[in-house]
């Protein structure tokens, strides 16, 4: 009996390396030679990732397609967190997303094999009537559109054709300074398009959206650091996917296994804990872009289970308290409104910046604020009264001295005597 399950097992197995095999023939369009992997030493770091975002998902927290989407391109560990993700998103209201998050919606339910149903004409009209806000729209103003290109391509590429190339064209005008995360996101779209253009038939598009890849691509390679990130640690991800996607290689080759390399000891450092980072990074980790969506396969009895991860609870319970000065601005809005003052406040040593900012709201109630709920956890859109406001492009940017943050107040851990300023300025 044992010996013939086991032949089982081995003819299945066969089968599946010839599967894969034929599959790497057929499906070379989004699969390269230039991907690296994670080395086997460190994949439990990997698997401990996922579990970590997986774990995230429950019935009360707001359901975050993109996390269903590194999830399904993995390969599930908890299938309940699968399953709730994907109800969650089949049933919510549609109405009330922006065209990003509804193409997010899109590709999240197709790498659940979920029809998305009306969702696709839905974000089709969308797009049929886009139009930056501006001729020199700000780069991230096409972060949401390239995910709305990129989910209409895999759904209907012919029907996504001329608005492609509207946006195409659009990108290539724009002159506002470059964003990896956009110009990645973009860079993953119109790659989609690229590929799905038979070759002979169109060859002005495929020499449009060529050009503009190149254009993009080039501007990505000059974001690469020294130790191999590409704009910064929470923009790699993206960049990574979508430089091993795209058909339009930058002039300075890219070194895949120094990012992934810094990318790791990132990851050692704890510097990947919010679940929507680990959404992003994930990908690339696995080999993996968002242009394999639709190549997702999913078997109902198909349960990984990975080495239970060992998570030493890292929070030491220290009892020291630090002093962080913390200062609010506002030089934009309403001429009786300007305000400049400076708080300092203690807190308990490992507290992140939100307890800084309760604690001066506490002292100060000219410190008050107010927060948003958004897939990467809590903004803060209001201090004092004074909100952002997407039409005037306005927003509460957070500094340590005078480097803006690349964390939010809910993860960013200050250290002793640091100075954070809230600053309320336009992008
Ligand atoms: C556009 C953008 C913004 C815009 C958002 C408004 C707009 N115009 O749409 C503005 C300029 C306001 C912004 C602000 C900030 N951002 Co921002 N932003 C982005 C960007 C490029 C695209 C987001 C997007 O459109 N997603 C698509 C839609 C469909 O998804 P969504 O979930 O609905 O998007 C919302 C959230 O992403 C949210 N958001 C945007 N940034 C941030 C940052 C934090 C910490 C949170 C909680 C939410 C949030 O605003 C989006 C629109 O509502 C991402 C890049 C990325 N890789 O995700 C960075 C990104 C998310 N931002 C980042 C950061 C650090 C910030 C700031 C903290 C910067 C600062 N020093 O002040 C502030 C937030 C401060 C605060 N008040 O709490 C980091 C987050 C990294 C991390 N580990 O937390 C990212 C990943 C950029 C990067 N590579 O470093 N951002
Ligand atoms: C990228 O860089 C080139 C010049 O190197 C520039 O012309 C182009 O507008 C930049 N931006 C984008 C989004 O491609
Ligand atoms: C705000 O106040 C700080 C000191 O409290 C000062 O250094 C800074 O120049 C002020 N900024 C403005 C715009 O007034
Ligand atoms: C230490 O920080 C906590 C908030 O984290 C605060 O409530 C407490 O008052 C602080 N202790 C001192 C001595 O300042
Ligand atoms: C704060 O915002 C104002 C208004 O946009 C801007 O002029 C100023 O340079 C900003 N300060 C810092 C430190 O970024």
């Amino acid at each position: 009996m044992r010996r013939l399950d086991r032949t089982g097992e081995e003819m299945a197995w066969f089968a599946l390396q010839f599967l894969s095999l034929l599959w790497a023939v057929v499906g070379t369009s989004s699969r390269t030679q230039r991907s690296c992997s994670v080395p086997l030493a460190q994949q439990p770091l990997v698997n401990d990732l996922q579990v970590l975002m997986e774990n995230s998902v429950t019935s009360s927290a707001f359901p975050n397609p993109s996390i269903l989407i590194a999830m399904n391109l993995a390969g599930t560990y908890n299938l309940e967190a699968r399953k709730l993700l994907t109800h969650q998103l089949m049933s919510g209201d549609t109405a009330e997303l922006t065209t990003g998050q509804l193409a997010l919606t899109i590709m999240a339910l197709t790498s659940s094999c979920r029809d998305p149903g009306n969702k696709v004409s839905i974000l089709q009209r969308q797009m049929e009537n886009w139009a930056p806000s501006s001729p020199n729209a700000e780069a991230s103003a096409f972060y949401g559109p390239s995910l709305a290109i990129l989910a209409l391509c895999q759904k209907n590429s012919e029907a996504t054709l001329p608005i492609a190339v509207r946006f195409a064209k659009t990108l290539l005008v724009n002159s506002s300074p470059f964003n990896v995360d956009t110009g990645a996101m973009a860079t993953l779209a119109l790659t989609c398009m690229y590929n799905k253009i038979p070759v002979g038939s169109e060859e002005a598009y495929r020499a449009l959206f060529g050009q503009v890849l190149k254009d993009i691509v080039e501007n990505i390679s000059m974001r690469i650091k020294d130790n191999g990130i590409i704009g910064d640690i929470y923009s790699t991800g993206l960049a990574m996917q979508a430089l091993s996607a795209t058909p339009e290689q930058p002039n300075k080759e890219w070194n895949c296994k120094k990012t992934m390399d810094t990318i790791l000891d990132e990851i050692k450092r704890g510097a990947f804990h919010n679940p929507m980072s680990i959404a992003q990074i994930l990908p690339s980790l696995k080999d993996k872009t968002y242009l394999d969506v639709p190549l997702v396969t999913c078997s109902p009895d198909h349960e990984v289970s990975p080495t239970l991860p060992s998570h030493p609870s890292s929070t030491p319970t220290s009892t020291s308290n630090i002093t962080v000065t913390y200062t609010i601005n506002n030089q934009l809005r309403g001429v009786e409104l300007l305000f400049n003052v400076t708080i300092d406040v203690s807190v308990k040593s490992g507290s992140v910046l939100l307890v800084v900012l309760e604690e001066a709201q506490h002292k100060n109630p000219m410190f008050k604020f107010e927060t948003t709920m958004t897939s990467w956890g809590l903004v803060i859109s209001s201090i004092n009264n004074i909100a952002e406001n997407i039409n005037h492009k306005t927003y509460w940017q957070f500094l340590s001295g005078i480097t803006p943050l690349n964390e939010g107040v809910a993860d960013y851990i200050p250290f002793n005597h640091e100075h954070i300023t809230a600053n309320f300025t336009q992008y």
